[in-house]
């Protein structure tokens, strides 16, 4: 099925001018971009964002490392699109992501991992939402 995910560019990714890599491996998913831009969270956005994660011991170093320095936040279009981009994600610790996936290849460290992508349908619709508004929700001229 058709779906949308949303895809955060981290810190490390644009420090380290990997954006257009990143970019590139999930266009050549197939996935389409429906909504796109560079902003810097405040702690508020990134603890909301990342709410789920409240109780555990890296939460503080989280949110300090998403709110460092400015990321790119992006809605990704395609069939079984949160599935897909958690694929080419690869695990969240890059010793174990398998060899061409974004963090097996490029990440740095379990925290330093480059990207965000949302774990379900259901939590795909929450954190676009915090993200962006409808209007910046496009439909691309497709007719599909
Ligand atoms: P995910 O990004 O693969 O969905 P989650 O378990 O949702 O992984 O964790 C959210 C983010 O928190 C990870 O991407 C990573 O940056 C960070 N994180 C997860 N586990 C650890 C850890 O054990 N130490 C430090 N940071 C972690
Ligand atoms: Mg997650």
């Amino acid at each position: 099925m058709k779906q949308r995910t949303l895809v955060l560019l981290k810190p490390d990714a644009l420090e380290r001018g990997l954006v257009g890599e990143i970019i590139s491996r999930l266009e050549g998913w197939g996935l389409k971009i429906i909504a796109m831009k560079m902003i810097w969270m405040d702690e508020a956005l990134a603890e909301r964002h990342y709410a789920v994660h409240r109780d555990k011991p890296f939460f503080a170093g989280l949110v300090n490392f998403i709110t460092s320095s400015p990321i790119i936040a992006a809605v990704f279009e395609g069939e079984d699109a949160v599935e897909v981009v958690r694929r080419a994600m690869g695990e969240t610790d890059p010793a174990i992501a398998r060899p061409g996936t974004i963090r097996g290849d490029l990440a740095q460290d379990i925290e330093r991992n480059l990207i965000h992508g949302s774990d379900s349908v259901e939590t795909a619709k929450r954190e676009i939402a915090l993200f962006f508004s409808n209007a910046e929700n496009f439909k691309l001229p497709r007719g599909d």
